[in-house]
């Protein structure tokens, strides 16, 4: 198939005809991976305000890893998924739920997010982290109403 990047859709590029193809159903397929057009979020925490912090990104979940995570990027965890940034705890999860599949490695936010996502870290996928090295949380589940500072 080639295209010259006019084109609207693929079918517009010139091709076979449709259904004629060499191609082996297993092993010629292409996995597109737009990168920017899906916003990676953090997944629910599993158990109610509690569980590991996984993101969801190009429709995979993958851990955060431990590395550099500070209480600051807690409470955005918290703030992103409650709308409240208050911690109960965090800590470091002997097992991770995707095993050693991470999404994020250095988290570091300088102040409280609107998104974990949004703190500097890796590139998605990049890391130097193995299974044990997840975060697992606790927050305070209720949205945060008040007026205080926090
Ligand atoms: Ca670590
Ligand atoms: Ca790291």
């Amino acid at each position: 198939m080639t295209c010259d990047g006019e084109e609207t859709n693929l079918g517009a590029c010139s091709h076979n005809p449709w259904g004629d193809h060499d191609c082996s159903a297993s092993s010629e397929c292409i996995a597109l991976f737009c990168d920017g057009e899906v916003e990676p979020n953090t997944a629910p925490l599993v158990h109610g305000s509690t569980g590991m912090i996984n993101v969801l990104y190009n429709g995979e979940i993958k851990s955060i890893c431990d590395d550099g995570f500070s209480q600051v990027n807690a409470e955005t965890a918290c703030n992103e998924l409650y709308g409240n940034p208050s911690v109960v705890d965090f800590r470091i999860a002997q097992l991770c739920d995707y095993g050693d599949e991470f999404w994020l490695d250095d988290v570091n936010c300088g102040e409280v997010m609107g998104k974990l996502t949004q703190c500097d870290h890796t590139a998605f996928g990049t890391h130097n982290c193995q299974n044990g090295e997840c975060i697992y949380l606790e927050c305070t589940a209720q949205p945060d109403n008040s007026e205080e500072e926090v």
